[in-house]
């Protein structure tokens, strides 16, 4: 008998309007999924990580007309010249993009979509209220704020349109003790504390049903029983994380298999801004059709410009290839998860962000891979020594990948980061208090020069594969220039739960040095 796969980890993204393209905001999202499920990855589990766009509504509709294109052709030029590029620039190693204009996306919606009405969760109504074009959101009073006689979005700051539909709705309100039971039973079910609180707050406060056609545009999936409307844009979105991976399909089929691998998500990963569509409407959604909900939905907290969200709307977005193109790509992955506490807000600015590169990047790590290759090379002609123990190194090293994975499964990239960048401390500390470039001086020290130099190199090896899911780039050439590459393997297949085994490089592994990892800014710029 064969057995059927592991479950996959199974990691999702929003997927973003493609309105605009990507600032630091969508990066920040894409480089944190990255930075877990290459972690996980390393933990010799399977993964699936799946990022994309939302390419219908109202909002892509009006900026393509705006721009003089069909929104089709103004979808297909933004992802094609701005989204997946920012994503490959970024070094993200999704394993699929969906768009939801994709056949594989549209027509499952709609196959799904009409198993909930003949299941009776969809029925017609007729929606009155406030709209934000900008959030694609039907507005509670709480959400609105007054200027004059004016209803103003309180996330956008526009005004809000009042719409007046016969719509399709959705028996949302069936869901909400399901909902708190799911949320009671399961705490981690939606993380950080502060937005599992938000959400059974607002599950306590009365939810009412959805509307979720639209009957006074056509950029959508038709309803496929009333071909005069469109699903409204949220309802189509969130069925992506689902639609990717086989929603519906035949057991035995591709898709089928797909699903039956990796259903329920591990971890939906959301800005704070779009929580209760992932932690109320989406679980109903599932719920309704009697499938799995995701195991856990965090919500991440807002990077801030002048104290308010970046956003493209109110043009304060900043593009990755403004911070990449000086700091480089993975001072960028970097700094983010490890100056932010994930889950709570933060703001950029240019000067932290070139103190921590300069403190922790180029002096602490960079500096130590710069001294090591370049003693071996002076005073071992390249060709690293004997395997040697220091019992203190390898201590603190079995601690540190202790606290790193307990912190980075749990989302607490800055914790993880932390524990790793403190030992990368610690080995610097050893080089520092044994002196090397004193040892070499006395032909009697070889024995205990070649030691330090050993334990500095495995030391090395270990920091490349615990920063590896952080900032691959730089580990990569870190790993080639301990010869590790030759010696070890690649540095993605390097396991986490092994990394801790002592004595890895073997002896005469040939070192050699490379250009700095984090070279000295120009502060010319
Ligand atoms: O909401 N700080 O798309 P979107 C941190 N299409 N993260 C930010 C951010 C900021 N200032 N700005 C954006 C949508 N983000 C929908 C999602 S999912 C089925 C549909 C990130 O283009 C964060 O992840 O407005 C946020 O939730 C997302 O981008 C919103 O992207």
């Amino acid at each position: 008998m064969t057995r059927a796969p592991a479950k996959a980890f199974y990691l999702t993204t929003p997927i973003y309007y493609v309105n605009n393209a990507p600032h630091i905001g969508h990066a920040y999202t894409t480089v944190a999924g990255d930075v877990l499920t290459r972690w996980h990855r390393q933990k010799g589990e399977s993964v699936w990580y799946l990022t994309g766009t939302d390419e219908h509504g109202e909002k892509i509709m009006r900026t393509a007309i705006a721009n003089g294109l069909t929104p089709q052709e103004w979808v297909d030029k933004l992802v094609e010249t701005e989204w997946k590029p920012s994503w490959r620039l970024l070094n993200i190693a999704n394993d699929d993009f969906i768009r939801t204009t994709e056949v594989r996306h549209t027509e499952r919606v709609q196959r799904f979509l009409q198993s909930l009405k003949d299941a009776g969760y969809i029925y017609a109504g007729r929606y009155e209220g406030p709209y934000c074009v900008g959030c694609e959101e039907f507005k509670l009073p709480g959400d609105l704020t007054e200027s004059g006689d004016e209803k103003l979005c309180s996330m956008h700051g526009t005004p809000v349109e009042i719409v007046k539909e016969d719509n399709w709705f959705f028996r949302l309100s069936a869901f909400v003790e399901p909902l708190l039971e799911h949320y009671r039973k399961n705490p981690d079910a939606c993380q950080p504390e502060s937005a599992r609180n938000e959400v059974l707050s607002f599950l306590k406060s009365g939810v009412t049903d959805l509307s979720i056609s639209r009957s006074t545009f056509d950029w959508g999936i038709p309803v496929p029983w009333d071909l005069k409307q469109v699903f409204y844009v949220w309802f189509d979105a969130l069925l992506n994380y689902a639609t990717a991976v086989g929603l519906g399909d035949e057991p035995t089929s591709e898709g089928g298999k797909k699903f039956a691998q990796v259903w329920p998500p591990d971890v939906h990963l959301v800005g704070k801004e779009i929580l209760r569509f992932h932690a109320v409407i989406w679980p109903a959604m599932l719920m309704a059709a009697g499938l799995a909900v995701p195991k856990k939905v965090f919500a991440h907290g807002w990077l801030l410009v002048g104290g308010e969200k970046m956003s493209k709307s109110k043009l304060t977005g900043i593009v990755p290839s403004d911070i990449t193109d000086h700091f480089g790509v993975d001072a960028f992955r970097y700094y983010f998860l490890r100056a932010i506490p994930f889950g709570s807000d933060g703001s950029f600015s240019w000067e932290d962000m070139s103190a921590r590169y300069t403190s922790e990047l180029a002096n602490d790590f960079g500096n130590l891979a710069s001294r090591l290759t370049a003693m071996v090379e002076k005073y071992c002609a390249g060709i690293l020594p004997a395997i040697s123990h220091d019992s203190e190194l390898e201590a603190a090293l079995v601690v540190t990948v202790e606290k790193a994975d307990a912190a980075i499964c749990a989302l607490d990239f800055q914790g993880g980061i932390n524990a790793i960048m403190e030992f990368c401390k610690r080995v610097n500390g050893y080089v520092t208090e044994k002196e090397p470039w004193k040892l070499a001086k006395d032909p009697a020290n070889k024995t205990e020069l070649e030691s330090v130099l050993y334990n500095t190199a495995e030391s090395l090896r270990a920091l490349a594969v615990l920063l590896n899911s952080v900032m691959p780039g730089t580990c990569g050439i870190l790993w080639q220039s301990l010869d590790a590459d030759e010696m070890l393997g690649a540095i993605d297949k390097q396991r986490i739960d092994h990394v801790a085994t002592w004595g890895q490089l073997p002896e005469g592994a040939l070192i050699t040095k490379s250009a700095p990892l984090f070279p000295r800014l120009d502060i010319s710029e």
